[in-house]
C-alpha cells in the first residue's frame, strides 16, 4: 500500500534540501518524478545531483508564484510525463526580520511563494485530478504553523496559513477522492537554517542551535531524510482516509515544554 508504481509526482523547489529528499524517496518508492526551481543554474546542479543518486528526475524551471508559468509548465509536465497524482508543495523562503523594520513588500514576498504559491499549483492540478478521480497534495508547513517567535511575522502568517488552505482543500475536494495534508517539519539542517547553526568566531555553537537542541526532545536537527517516509505515506494509498491532517515531523518539538533549568 506504499508503492507509488504508476504515479507522476511533481516536488516545487526541489533542487536541494527537504525537497530533495522528498523528491528521491517518492522516486524510491516508484513514481515517476518531476522535480522543480525556479532558477535554471540551481535546476542543472539539482539534476546533477540525482543523477549522482541514481535518481532519475525530469527537471522543469518555472516561478511558483506565477500562476501563467506554473499553468504551462503542468500542461507541459501533463503532455511529456503524464497527469499529475502526487503534489508536493515544497517550494519555500523565509525573511528573518523584526515585523516593525520590515518592508511591506518584503512580507509579501514571503506570503506569495510560501501561501498563495501553492493555492497557484493547486489549483493547476486539482481539475485532473477530478478526471482522474483521486490525488494526493502535500502542503510543506512549518512549526510556525502552530507557534510564533521573534523576526518571522511573515513567515509565521504564511505557514499558519498554509496550514488552512490544506484543511480547505481537504473539505472543498475529499468528495472527489483527493486528500490534501501537510508534513510541519521541526528544525531541519538545511541551507535554509544554516545562519541558525553557525559556528561562531570563537568556535562554539551558534546560541540558537543549542537552543533548538533544549527544545527538542530527540536533542538534535533534524535531516531532510527524516520527512522520507511520512511523505511517502502521504503520497500512498495507506493514507486514503487521511485529510486535512498536518503531520508534524519535529522529533518532539511540539509536545515539549522546553529543558527544565
Ligand atoms: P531550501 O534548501 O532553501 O529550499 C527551498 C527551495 O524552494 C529551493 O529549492 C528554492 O529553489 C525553492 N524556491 C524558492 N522560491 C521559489 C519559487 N518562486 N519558485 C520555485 N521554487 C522556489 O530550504 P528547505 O529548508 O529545504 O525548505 C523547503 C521547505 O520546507 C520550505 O517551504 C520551508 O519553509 C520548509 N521548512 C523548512 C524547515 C527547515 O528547518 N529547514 C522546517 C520547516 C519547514 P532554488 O534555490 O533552487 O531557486
Ligand atoms: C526559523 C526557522 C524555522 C524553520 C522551520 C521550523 O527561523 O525559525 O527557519 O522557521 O525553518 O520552518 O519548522
Amino acid at each position: 500500500m506504499f508503492s507509488l508504481k504508476g504515479k507522476v509526482a511533481l516536488v516545487t523547489g526541489s533542487a536541494h534540501g527537504i525537497g530533495y529528499s522528498m523528491a528521491k524517496a517518492l522516486y524510491n518508492a516508484g513514481a515517476t518524478v518531476v522535480v522543480n526551481s525556479s532558477n535554471q543554474a540551481s535546476l542543472e546542479k539539482g539534476l546533477k545531483d540525482y543523477e549522482k543518486d541514481g535518481v532519475k528526475v525530469h527537471g522543469y524551471v518555472f516561478d511558483v508564484t506565477d500562476e501563467n508559468q506554473v499553468k504551462l509548465a503542468v500542461s507541459k509536465i501533463e503532455k511529456e510525463v503524464g497527469v499529475i497524482d502526487i503534489l508536493v508543495n515544497n517550494a519555500g523562503i523565509i525573511k528573518r526580520i523584526p515585523m516593525c523594520d520590515m518592508a511591506v513588500e518584503e512580507f509579501k514576498k514571503v506570503v506569495d511563494i510560501d501561501l498563495v504559491a501553492p493555492y497557484i499549483c493547486s489549483k493547476a492540478v486539482i481539475p485532473n485530478m477530478i478526471k482522474k478521480g483521486s490525488g494526493k497534495i502535500i502542503n510543506v508547513c512549518s512549526m510556525m504553523s502552530e507557534l510564533g517567535r521573534e523576526t518571522v511575522s511573515a513567515y509565521a502568517s504564511a505557514k499558519g496559513g498554509l496550514k488552512m488552505l490544506t484543511k480547505n482543500i481537504a473539505s472543498e475536494y475529499g468528495k472527489y477522492n483527493i486528500q490534501c495534508n501537510g508534513i510541519g517539519p521541526g528544525y531541519i539542517a538545511t541551507e535554509q537554517t544554516a545562519p541558525l547553526r553557525e559556528i561562531q568566531p570563537d568556535g562554539s555553537r551558534h546560541p540558537f542551535d543549542k537552543f533548538i537542541i533544549s527544545k527538542t526532545p530527540a536533542e538534535r536537527w533534524g535531516n531532510p531524510e527524516d520527512l522520507d517516509g511520512p511523505t511517502v505515506f502521504l503520497a500512498s494509498s495507506a493514507s486514503d482516509f487521511v485529510n486535512g491532517h498536518i503531520l508534524y515531523v519535529d522529533g518532539g518539538i511540539l509536545a515539549y515544554i522546553g529543558k527544565q533549568p
